[in-house]
């Protein structure tokens, strides 16, 4: 987690200096450096044991000197310095888009707002307006933004699955030194996109001795509460909540079942438990005083005539209705996953050698994986030319060669242009295993034309991330979902469900909707560094709040069986 916690802290002092309107270069480095940081794949101070920071690709004297002073003392000078010149509220106003530090620091010398409260009350009563450069267009747009933000989860105080993701892996692997049995449980185990807290259950018959160990780990910078079967505490990373409880074995069941959730999920299951006169609570199934299931989830819904629900299907969505039928569909399960379709390399604007990526792909498991570089004309993300594509193209057929127990896909992530042509010719098209298409550009425009013309091309297999929106607060394309499914249905082009997690585009609701047409999936992390990899999980995640199979998903196909997809699809 201190890769999570400098990796905020660097951020937070680009904003500040950026704010006092310092030197470009400097505030750059800072944002490169949480860049690099966050998705680093060792842990900072694993890696300082081996190595200076100044190995790290992107890291300079300057930041790694900063590096090792937080992993030192745990924290930063000159951050907690510049810090105390900006008024708190600001941090929260630079996420705004629109609302940059130049305005926002005139907004403050001049009225005096710090913070999003104060912001809206000055334009409702109309004293924004009478500032220098604020017209009727400038602050119409302010409120569009401040709208989007709001909506936003960032703006519900919302965390990104993704990043909370290393700091729950860390407390579950630390949790584990004391306790054998600690699950995640809550909207993170549900695999929802955004978390409003952490929820963390684990077995033991020492509650106490549990709980006065969690209290005391490194990354905490509040306790809330603490007594012998929960404690509540406050992350350094993120300011994020953790919730823990401690049960004894026999109650794991019910307690896992009532601390997953969802809250809608669990006050159906007592009105069933009800009617059948049971009585259910984190303790077990009772009948009268006699406890009839409790030990295990499976037992709990067996016990009131249910079929074993999956967690992420746990959202009162019909899921109840299906198992007092026994018909819960066979979801896909996190072990059928065969492989990432959806890999950047340092060919463009990744940061790992095709080598590396297919070792790291092995290693975990998979058979197979697409490096799928930017096309020709997305000069800003490295995009290969044709030549270099080729010369990409014989390397992987090297690596082939020699590399065994892992099979690398020859791709690309090709750019649907303004005019809705593709950014490689159908020569280029034809050399590749898999074509995913996407748009990068021109997002207001006729992007559901363009979507549907680039998918007359013969060769494209894949479109992309097909809404675009961002989590942290980007509005999608302007296109038409179902015309693109109709399209897709017609052409046999597969949907991707991309895990990068400010994208998780198809997301869930989307998915659904996609299903009601004869489709194919396929999951792509989007990965740009090694880190990213293993983030295919919030893509099955997304799939299984959707309900699909792994007949729906191609990543679950063996290779054989996914190579005479593609072929066909031509
Ligand atoms: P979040 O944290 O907003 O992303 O959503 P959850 O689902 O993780 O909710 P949280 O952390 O408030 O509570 C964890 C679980 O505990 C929740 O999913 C179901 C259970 N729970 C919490 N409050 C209630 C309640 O009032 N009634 C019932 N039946 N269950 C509850
Ligand atoms: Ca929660
Ligand atoms: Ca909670």
């Amino acid at each position: 987690m201190i890769n999570q916690e400098l990796a905020e802290i660097f951020s937070l002092l680009a904003d500040a200096l950026e704010y006092k309107g310092d030197n470009i270069f400097k505030i750059r480095a800072y944002r490169k450096a949480s860049r690099i940081i966050k998705d680093f794949s060792l842990n900072l101070r694993e890696f300082s044991k081996e190595k200076p920071f100044t190995e790290i690709p992107g890291i300079g004297e300057g930041i790694a000197k900063k590096i090792k002073e937080y992993i030192e003392t745990g924290h930063i000078h000159k951050f907690e310095e510049e810090k105390k010149n900006i008024p708190c509220g600001i941090f929260e106003m630079l996420k705004i888009q629109y609302l940059g530090p130049k305005t926002l620091k005139y907004v403050y010398e001049e009225l005096r707002v710090d913070t999003l409260e104060k912001l809206k009350n000055v334009m409702n009563d109309g004293s924004l307006a009478q500032l220098h450069g604020m017209g009727d267009k400038k602050i119409e747009r302010l409120k569009e933004a401040i709208e989007l933000y709001e909506t936003s989860e960032i703006g519900k105080k919302r965390f990104l699955i993704g990043d909370i993701y290393p700091a729950i892996e860390e407390i579950v692997a630390r949790l584990k030194k004391i306790t054998g049995n600690v699950t995640p449980c809550g909207s993170y185990r549900r695999m929802k996109e955004t978390v409003g807290d952490i929820d963390l259950l684990a077995v033991s018959d020492k509650g106490q001795q549990v709980t006065d160990f969690f209290i005391t780990l490194p990354f905490i910078s509040k306790v809330i509460s603490i007594g012998y079967t929960k404690a509540t505490v406050i992350l350094k990373n993120h300011g994020i909540q953790v919730d823990l409880r401690v049960v004894k074995p026999d109650s794991f069941g019910a307690c896992l079942q009532y601390f997953t959730g969802s809250k809608a999920h669990n006050i159906k299951l007592r009105t069933i438990a009800k009617s059948k006169g049971l009585k259910v609570n984190e303790y077990g199934v009772f009948k009268g005083k006699k406890k009839i299931a409790g030990a295990t989830e499976k037992g709990v819904y067996e016990s009131i005539g249910l079929e074993y629900i999956p967690p992420e299907m746990r959202e009162d969505s019909g899921e109840v209705e299906l198992a007092i039928k026994h018909k819960i569909p066979r979801i896909v399960e996190y072990d059928n996953f065969k492989g990432d379709l959806h890999v950047h390399s340092n060919y463009s604007d990744g940061t790992s050698s095709i080598l590396n990526i297919a070792k790291i792909a092995k290693a975990m498991g998979f058979e197979y994986i697409a490096i799928c570089d930017h096309s020709q004309s997305v000069t800003y993300a490295g995009g290969l030319s044709e030549d270099i594509l080729a010369k990409k193209n014989e390397e992987i057929d090297r690596i082939n060669e020699k590399i065994k127990g892992i099979f690398i896909l020859k791709g690309a992530e090709v750019d649907i242009l303004r005019n809705g042509k593709l950014d490689y010719p159908d020569s280029v098209l034809k050399t590749l295993d898999i074509v995913i298409c996407a748009i990068h550009q021109g997002f207001r425009k006729n992007v559901t034309k363009r979507f549907l013309e680039a998918m007359e091309n013969p060769f494209i297999h894949i479109i992309a991330h097909p809404t675009g929106r961002l989590l942290s607060g980007r509005k999608g394309y302007d296109v038409d979902l179902d015309k693109v499914f109709e399209k897709a249905q017609d052409r046999g082009i597969i949907l991707e469900i991309n895990s990068y997690f400010n994208r998780l585009d198809l997301n869930d609701t989307n998915v659904k909707r996609a299903k009601k047409y004869d489709i194919k999936f396929s999951i792509g992390t989007d990965a740009h560094n090694d880190g990213m990899l293993k983030y295919w999980r919030l893509g099955l995640g997304i799939a299984r709040r959707a309900w699909i199979t792994k007949e729906d998903i191609i990543n679950c196909y063996t290779l054989r069986k996914l190579k005479n997809v593609l072929r066909k699809e031509k």
